[in-house]
């Protein structure tokens, strides 16, 4: 009983969105209680209740895992198991995680903690947990068939070490690998420093996620395995624009943001209104001298990038992949540019015929976000989000920093859209317009304005050959 209580003592903070699974408690005698997570929302900052203090992370549209101590070591319990992640209000996918959810909950330790965890495995097949960026026993890394053997269904395996080196990790299988991050299993690991750190900061906010991707089908719950390039939901922690929630800050909050790409493909993160400077990777504390400003950061597949910068700019800063296709949700990719094609008849005959019919307008895709257009159950637009001046026009990869004044310290709260002061907004301009310097190519514009509809305008399409690169 006193492990049980000092457990949940110790997750106190968050005892609203984290309960105790009820599981075979007989079984996993002398084990720690798994906790799991059924909300995709966003978990309060989990203050630690024992071992040595320090500042929490909060991991976005995540949690903390709890841990309890035993005889000096901090012990955590992982289950691997298929799990129902929301990726955006009404769209659920079928994918495998930890303890409820994907990401699977972070583990947050001190340097110099000697550190249990449990592994119980679920899943329908073996599985094992690799600590990317750990310094540990050969043994303990995690790589079935050359480390250990692999945790058979139904099987929990121990691993132990000492958190070494400060810093900013994740763990995920090295077992059937491919088929495993396909399906959702990977978590953020963040060892703090033990004392004051040279080159680590303290700061106000200290957010995390990992940047993931999913092939699955309009209308369909499992993502297909096979995919190598070709994905159609750009995730951060499982979650597609607008179920991503909000960075929410108070201006002059030293702000730290910390992500791991476990994708086929890099990501350039990129942050609107603000500098910053790339302070730690998976290898460390980057020293002060190597240092310089940024405004996007470049993730490629299997790094992790910590970011620093000072929120003084009061706002709601866009906060994105800028790969474009990587701010869409699932869409068809073999749709024809029809840009400056004019067929509106065109589309109205195959209307009559295909009433579902959908063709990219002729003047850009943005219409598609406004439009209504029929989509299969468990779908998420393509673009979609309203903002206060109209459809945001994004999806996967994209959230918003929102810097305000009366944000409390501590309150992660979404504040809400903000009020741009007076005189401070882009407007439209109503006066004469003259006529605009343009360098006069010949033969003019390429796409002149149709004063009368074209004549013969011939379409060939031609599906893609190979997976498509983003
Ligand atoms: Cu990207």
């Amino acid at each position: 009983m006193t492990s049980r209580r000092n457990f949940l003592g110790s997750i106190g903070a968050i005892t609203a969105g984290v309960s105790a699974a009820t599981v075979s408690r007989a079984a996993l005698a002398g084990l720690p209680e798994p906790a799991s997570q059924s909300t995709p929302d966003t978990m309060p900052p989990l203050h630690p209740q024992s071992g040595r203090p320090y500042n929490p992370v909060v991991t976005l549209n995540g949690w903390t895992l709890p841990w309890r101590m035993n005889n000096g070591v901090k012990e955590f319990h992982l289950v691997a198991e298929p799990v129902v992640r929301e990726m955006a209000p009404g769209f659920k996918a079928h994918l495998w995680g930890y303890n409820g959810q994907s990401p699977g909950p972070t583990i947050e330790v001190v340097e110099g903690d000697r550190v249990r965890i449990f592994v119980t495995n679920k899943l329908p097949e073996h599985t094992s947990v690799h600590w990317h960026g750990q310094r540990l026993p050969n043994g303990m890394d995690g790589v079935s068939g050359l480390t250990q053997k692999a945790i058979n269904p139904g099987k929990t395996f121990v691993y132990e070490f000492v958190a070494r080196r400060p810093g900013t990790f994740m763990y995920h299988p090295h077992a059937d690998e491919m088929t495993q991050m396909a399906m959702g299993m990977m978590g953020f690991w963040i060892t703090h420093p033990k004392t004051r750190h040279p080159l680590i900061e303290p700061v106000d906010r200290d957010f995390v996620f990992l940047i993931n991707a999913y092939d699955i089908d309009p209308g369909a719950y499992t993502p297909k395995v096979m995919t190598m390039l070709d994905f159609n939901l750009w995730s951060w922690n499982s979650r597609v624009f607008p179920g991503i929630d909000s960075l929410n800050v108070r201006k002059n909050d030293k702000v730290r943001i910390r992500m791991g790409n476990l994708t086929m493909t890099n990501h350039p993160i990129h942050l609107h209104g603000h500098e910053f400077q790339v302070t730690g990777t998976d290898g460390g504390p980057v020293p002060k001298s190597a240092r310089w400003p940024e405004v996007t950061t470049d993730i490629a597949v299997g790094q992790m990038r910590q970011v620093e910068f000072l929120a003084d700019e009061e706002g709601d800063w866009a906060f994105h992949c800028h790969k474009s296709h990587h701010t869409m949700n699932a869409m068809g990719h073999d749709v024809p540019t029809m840009i400056g094609v004019d067929y509106r008849g065109l589309t109205k005959q195959i209307t009559n015929l295909i009433p579902d019919y959908m063709a990219m307008s002729e003047r850009g895709m943005a219409d598609m976000a406004e439009m209504e257009m029929p989509l299969p159950d468990n779908t998420v637009p393509m673009m979609t989000g309203q903002g206060p001046f109209g459809p945001v026009e994004m999806g996967g990869m994209f959230s918003v920093l929102k810097v305000r004044k009366h944000q409390k310290p501590g309150d992660y709260k979404d504040p809400g859209w903000y009020k741009q002061p007076e005189g401070t907004v882009a407007f439209e301009f109503t006066g004469d317009l003259s006529e605009p310097a343009r360098f006069k190519a010949e033969g003019g514009q390429s796409m002149p304005l149709l004063k009368q509809p074209a004549k013969e305008v011939e379409v060939q399409i031609r599906k893609p050959i190979g997976p498509m690169q983003h």
